[in-house]
């Protein structure tokens, strides 16, 4: 046999998050947001999209999980607003919040959808940013394990599966190094003083996890896609070594052993960035070892030498336009270069299945935890046909290619508990508003005057039910 079969029991799933399909941004007692705040800066979304309707899931969900269960769906994976629990973030707790995600949660159950619960993707109460510069300042710590605990007690016996930080690499590096995330700052130091305390609270919230007993697992949701060398230059095999350093071990080197890879932390002392560890902190982090390593994989990354003074963060491109971003690096590490074998999506994202298997293998050989794929698709313009299907035969090769991938992985050796593709609907990418479409499920947008959003099974939807339904045996 060429290839393992995939696992009995794999979820294979779908996702979302809060602030991107949800809506209902001041319903039943929510709170404000760092989102809803951020979206009104001109220039920082596309076309100013913001969330505040989103593709109105709050009111849809029971559409949207009947959807899912027809098409067989194993799991669900979906993140909690900080703000419907807790509206000024560390204050009284708001019952119609949760009321919702009783009611989500009971409705996945009834179908036997796996709920996968995200405790934060991105979207902080504002009143914690106004008081106290939210992941900047330690009390952030305490606050979200509180957080974490009501969600823990209230939902032990109904979810086996959670994701503590999702993306922590992305919210960090784009909200303190180049203002494309709230709360839109450039500043290094900043940059690595919050990632330090983000890191603290996420090992605090395993940590209170454990102390519960409770009964599922948990672990974060990394951003990762390996590097590649531009070539074998030896200073380019170098450039791909420093860019998993900064943009991968910094990260997941922490979640796993607690300690700063010593590459990047002497870097960190040389230049003054080094965040202040205080007494207690390497206890904590070490007491924070995930159950798995969620990965959200889109693409790979190919490098080549940057000199000392040479490029830096770079600019993130809103405009919608394909061709204009830019390289970007860290000065003396590393810099971006263009992989002349990779073919590109709509966005200019690189499209390489072959990767997701490499960064699996890279996480099983670093890490040995299982993974559980949180993300994974492609994000494309889709037309709506007027018998109203939609042909995204591109997303189907991209999906296909990547189940792949991962059989390959487990063949190789890796265990992976699931598969959640980006996304179950179609939602708002939060830089570059609703045209960039990734769901199983269209979303017209056209008809919000009547607020009508109404939803179309893509062929895509149809394809994942059969691979689903033969756990993966058929792919074509
Ligand atoms: C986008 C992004 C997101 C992310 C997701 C990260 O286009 O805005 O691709 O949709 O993938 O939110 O966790």
């Amino acid at each position: 046999k060429e290839h393992d079969a995939f696992p009995k029991d794999f979820l294979w799933g779908s996702a979302s998050a809060a602030y991107q399909v949800e809506g209902a941004m001041s319903e039943d007692g929510k709170g404000e947001s760092v989102w809803d705040r951020f979206v009104k800066i001109p220039g920082k979304t596309f076309k100013g999209t913001t969330g505040e309707v989103a593709v109105d899931h709050y009111h849809r969900y029971k559409e949207d999980v009947r959807l899912m269960a027809e098409q067989g769906l194993k799991a669900y994976r979906f993140s909690i607003a900080w703000s419907r629990i807790i509206p000024d973030g560390d204050g009284e707790v708001n019952e119609k919040g949760l009321e919702f995600y009783d009611n989500l949660i009971d409705e996945l159950l009834k179908y036997d959808i796996e709920p996968v619960v995200t405790l934060y993707h991105w979207d902080i109460p504002q009143a914690l940013q106004d008081k106290y510069q939210g992941w900047e300042s330690r009390q952030v710590i305490e606050d979200f394990t509180r957080y974490a605990e009501i969600l823990f007690k209230r939902y032990n016996d109904k979810v086996n599966y959670w994701v503590s930080l999702n993306e922590q690499n992305i919210f960090i590096m784009l909200g303190y190094r180049m203002a494309a995330h709230p709360p839109n700052v450039t500043d290094e130091k900043r940059m690595y003083a919050a990632n330090h305390i983000a890191h603290l609270a996420n090992a605090s919230v395993i940590k209170r996890f454990r102390e519960l007993g409770m009964k599922g697992k948990i672990g974060p949701s990394f951003a990762y896609g390996p590097t590649y060398a531009l070539d074998s230059h030896p200073l380019n095999q170098l450039a791909a070594e420093n860019n998993e350093e900064f943009n991968a071990h910094l990260w997941m080197d922490i979640y796993v052993r607690g300690e700063y890879p010593s590459v990047v932390w002497k870097y960190l002392e040389r230049h003054d960035l080094a965040p202040e560890i205080k007494p207690g902190d390497t206890e904590l982090l070490k007491a924070g070892k995930p159950d798995f390593m969620g990965l959200n994989y889109y693409q790979t990354a190919t490098v080549e030498a940057n000199p000392l003074d040479g490029v830096g963060a770079g600019k993130i491109n809103t405009t919608g336009k394909k061709g204009t971003s830019e390289a970007s690096g860290l000065p003396g590490l590393y810099k971006s270069a263009k992989n002349p074998f990779i073919e590109k999506t709509d966005w200019d994202w690189d499209i390489d299945p072959t990767g997701l298997r490499v960064a699996m293998r890279r996480i099983n050989s670093r890490y040995q935890l299982p993974i559980l794929i949180t993300e994974n698709g492609l994000g494309a313009y889709d037309d709506l046909e007027e018998d109203g299907s939609i042909h995204d035969d591109y997303r189907i090769d991209f999906l296909r290619n990547h189940v792949k991938a991962i059989q390959e992985a487990i063949t190789d050796g890796v265990e992976v508990l699931g598969y959640c593709t980006w996304s179950y609907t179609d939602l708002l990418s939060w830089m570059n508003g609703y045209q960039k479409r990734y769901g199983f499920v269209y979303v017209d947008r056209e008809e919000l005057d009547e607020k009508e959003l109404k939803r179309y099974k893509k062929d895509s939807y149809f394809w994942y039910k059969k691979v689903i339904e033969t756990n993966g045996q058929e792919l074509d």
